[in-house]
């Protein structure tokens, strides 16, 4: 695997299932793999899970890692082309990629999306130089569009505490103060529209999420109706994705505390299990008694995170 973005780059999901299962009962299992290999983690945003789960998966694996954080040490980096550079950006992306990319052999980047561009997002520019001019395999840690180690943890998560053989799950758009990305909701629907899930959507009407990522998956704008029977209850909030109307994209249209998720609305459930990405912000996104309580996989859903990191490194050097 030299680039993991989309659930497609993964290959078929019961084999990688199955990877991660054997690799939850014994995570030293492949730790020679990596060794005198380096993994090098670029975040030009803040993380703690991902950080985390990433460097441990890596260094069950043998590795090593390096961390950088872009924002906090390293040059500003300018990263358009054809600028006179006479502002505060001492150097070009085009000449760090490559100058990275020389001391390690895998490169994981998080660079969120701007909002304020969305072909720039959309066509995930800043990730796609990282696979042109590093000369490295290169895994998305979120990147403009997508976090597919969050949506493979997820789909393990789901695997793990399914009482039915295909689940209706449900991800549902809740407030938030900030203009927040659309890569969690969008690498969520589109790994459940591989995986054998009954998906469906329900937001606020303009929060429409790019077709590709929508699929199969019913859109319901009713949250209450969608929420009826539901077997998982997958809470995020995202920004005006700016498909209806482009000029609204990366807003926040709504604030809407109806949507919050509380008690009432897991009542209508069948004993529904809530999951979020984490960050929270309990009290916007979800009650603290719906999050504290046992139906409740925020911590396991991040515990696997390590596993989800771990099959995908493995992986990658599986292929240096
Ligand atoms: C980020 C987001 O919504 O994409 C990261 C989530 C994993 N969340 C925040 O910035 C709060
Ligand atoms: N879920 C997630 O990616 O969390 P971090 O932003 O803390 O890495």
């Amino acid at each position: 695997m030299k680039k993991f973005l989309h659930v497609q780059d993964i290959g078929p999901l019961s084999s990688a299932l199955q990877e991660a299962a054997e690799i939850k009962k014994d995570r030293f299992a492949h730790d020679t793999l990596g060794k005198n290999k380096t993994l090098l983690m670029i975040f030009f945003n803040n993380s703690l899970r991902t950080r985390l789960s990433t460097q441990k998966a890596a260094m069950n694996l043998g590795m090593n890692v390096i961390v950088l954080d872009v924002n906090a040490g390293a040059w500003k980096l300018e990263t358009e082309r054809g600028v006179i550079m006479d502002g505060d950006k001492s150097e070009h992306l085009l000449e760090a990629i490559p100058v990275m990319g020389s001391y390690c052999d895998i490169i994981g980047i998080r660079s969120f999306a701007g909002l304020t561009d969305r072909s720039y997002d959309y066509e995930e520019t800043v990730f796609n130089q990282f696979v042109q001019y590093s000369g490295r395999p290169v895994f998305a840690m979120e990147t403009a569009t997508v976090h597919p180690l969050q949506a493979f943890a997820d789909l393990i998560t789901i695997e793990e505490h399914k009482t039915k053989a295909r689940p209706k799950v449900v991800l549902t758009w809740a407030p938030h103060p900030k203009a927040l990305p659309q890569a969690v909701p969008n690498s969520f629907a589109e790994w459940m529209n591989a995986a054998d899930v009954d998906l469906v959507i329900t937001h606020p009407e303009g929060y429409e999420l790019d077709p590709q990522f929508v699929g199969d998956a019913r859109v319901e704008y009713n949250q209450m109706k969608a929420l009826e029977g539901a077997d998982f209850v997958y809470a995020k909030n995202w920004s005006c994705p700016g498909v209806t109307n482009p000029s609204d994209y990366g807003k926040v249209l709504s604030k809407e505390m109806s949507w919050t998720i509380d008690a009432a609305h897991m009542a209508v459930t069948d004993n529904g299990k809530f999951m979020h990405c984490l960050p929270v912000r309990r009290g916007m996104i979800v009650t603290d008694d719906v999050i504290e309580a046992p139906t409740s996989l925020v911590i396991p859903e991040a515990a696997n995170r390590e596993i989800s990191a771990q099959v995908v490194i493995k992986r990658i050097l599986e292929t240096l």
